[in-house]
């Protein structure tokens, strides 16, 4: 039972009033890291990989990686009693979207949001038939993820950004399950020239006229002390910014509840085995090397339930 419909943990988010973070793996380490932080949490758990990952596991047979993903989380969640599922993150080719489905993945993302409007809800409509036939549900994306800085021109805005009245239209066309609408937050670790700012108010319209469950992509956080450390150990990263805590508390108050978090935990695992490496000079059992980084991983997706409110809900 714990193996659960993404949809189920996003309509408790959206009717309780908190966010669920979504967290991106590619291998067995991260993965268990994020287990474990759930479970003493007891926070619901949304994993998601993407194509890229489902590339990577699968040895480039993107079949063989959806399976393979499916089989460890759904083995992982049968042991425990808190709800886990398993999303496909920024589908774009058709074959990859299928291979999620047919392994068993309880979403899937179709991001066609580079293409205009019309073709967008057509391409969204599309998979959204064929998802919701098996009992799949779908996420999809409005706008372009770019950080919009305040001298921006409003017509500039009205072309990076969702469009509340296309959001609503969109919706009610595609019958999508949740929905990404660019606010203004954008992917890696480097967001933000100036001020972190996200367009709230387009936010909020978009959730008064759908009502739906909604998603900040590019949502992580990017703290410092982790560039620090890493660089301390011989990273060379200048001018990171993410997006903080409280902008974060902000979103989820007007209506996101799924927080797409994947460099935030790159940063902590490559900060502490660069910490690791250099210090366990005579060691060379890997798992040794990984038991710090997966720790701090550990640390990160457990402040992100607390921040986000999902901590206790399961
Ligand atoms: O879809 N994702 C995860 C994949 C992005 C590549 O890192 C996100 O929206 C999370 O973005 P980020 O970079 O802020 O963690
Ligand atoms: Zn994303």
């Amino acid at each position: 039972m714990p193996f659960v419909n993404t949809k189920e943990i996003l309509e408790d988010a959206n009717q309780r009033g908190y966010g669920v973070a979504a967290f991106n793996i590619n291998d067995l380490e991260f993965f268990m890291a994020i287990f474990e932080a759930g479970v003493e949490e007891r926070s619901p758990i949304i994993i998601e990989t993407s194509e890229g990952a489902l590339k990577y596991a699968g040895l480039g047979n993107p079949l063989r990686g959806a399976r393979f993903f499916y089989e460890l989380v759904r083995n992982y969640a049968e042991s425990v009693d808190i709800p886990i599922s398993l999303h496909l993150d920024h589908g774009k080719k058709f074959e990859y979207i299928m291979a999620a489905i047919k392994s068993g993945y309880t979403s899937v993302m179709i991001d066609a949001s580079h293409l205009p409007f019309e073709q967008n809800v057509e391409e969204t409509k599309k998979i959204v038939d064929i998802a919701h036939a098996v009992g799949v549900s779908v996420e999809a994306e409005l706008g372009r993820l770019m950080g919009v800085e305040d001298n921006v021109s409003v017509s500039e805005k009205d072309a990076i950004l969702v469009n509340p009245d296309e959001a609503e239209e969109f919706v009610a066309r595609t019958k999508v399950d949740f929905l990404a609408p660019a606010i203004g937050t954008s992917h890696g670790a480097f967001k933000f020239k100036g001020e972190a700012k996200l367009d709230f108010e387009r936010l909020k319209k978009v959730k008064e006229k759908t009502g739906i469950p909604l998603v900040l992509h590019g949502a992580s956080s990017v703290p410092q002390e982790l560039v620090e450390l890493a660089n301390n150990y011989g990273a060379e990263i200048e001018g990171t910014k993410g997006v903080p805590f409280e902008v974060l508390k902000e979103a989820v108050k007007y209506g996101i509840n799924k927080v797409n978090t994947d460099t935030d935990l790159r940063m902590a695992f490559m900060a502490y085995l660069r910490k690791t490496l250099s210090e366990k000079k005579t060691e060379f059992d890997p798992r040794k090397y990984f038991k710090e980084p997966m720790d701090a991983v550990k640390e990160v997706v457990k402040e992100r339930m607390r921040v986000l409110g999902s901590s206790g809900k399961a």
